[in-house]
């Protein structure tokens, strides 16, 4: 079996409303299928948390520090992060896909919700690519969705994602913005 301690992604304080998400993941591979079991604590309640197996598979892989934030606002978006934690490998969705595409990827209505104790609990048998499973401890998993200025949803008041871009549409930085992560092992 293989776990994961999941940290806060190091933040100013002041710049992201005092997040503190910690949790812990189980993986268990069992033919070809990795069972996750994951639960989480301290996110915004009532809101869905994109949560994804990060990792390159060719490179170490770690969680960001501080020094990622390359815009010096004080949060790591998750494009910072990329370099430290490397791409979406795997979306731990609770239905449907679970590719790194992001169909997938940002599929917020697919992703679990924190209740309203911003306590979240997940658990499912997913297939995933082989590459993936035989490397899983050099990877992180990573959870997302912070909503910065407490209004109960997501929106663009903290600024545009810097994955609308890629994505092609507007996505708010509090649906991605980096809460936790952990490094698989
Ligand atoms: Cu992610």
């Amino acid at each position: 079996m293989l776990r994961a301690d999941l940290q806060p992604v190091p933040h100013d304080p002041t710049a992201d409303a005092g997040s503190n998400v910690t949790g812990r993941a189980k993986l268990v591979i069992k033919d070809g299928q990795v069972r996750v079991s994951l639960k989480a604590n301290g996110l915004s309640p009532d809101l869905p948390h994109a949560m994804h197996i990060h990792g390159e598979l060719q490179a170490r892989n770690e969680c960001p520090s501080l020094a990622a934030d390359d815009n010096g606002d004080g949060l790591i978006d998750t494009l910072e992060g990329l370099p430290a934690y490397g791409p979406i490998d795997v979306s731990l969705t609770t239905s449907g896909g679970t590719s790194g595409e992001f169909s997938d990827a940002l599929a917020l209505d697919r992703f679990p919700v924190a209740d309203k104790n911003g306590t979240l609990r997940y658990k499912r048998t997913i297939a995933i690519p082989s590459e993936f499973i035989n490397a899983l401890d050099d990877l992180h998993i990573v959870v997302h969705g912070a909503d910065l200025n407490g209004n109960g949803a997501y929106d663009f008041e903290a600024g545009t994602s810097s994955l609308s871009g890629p994505v092609g549409a507007p996505v708010p930085l509090e649906a991605e913005l980096p809460v936790a992560c952990g490094t698989i092992g």
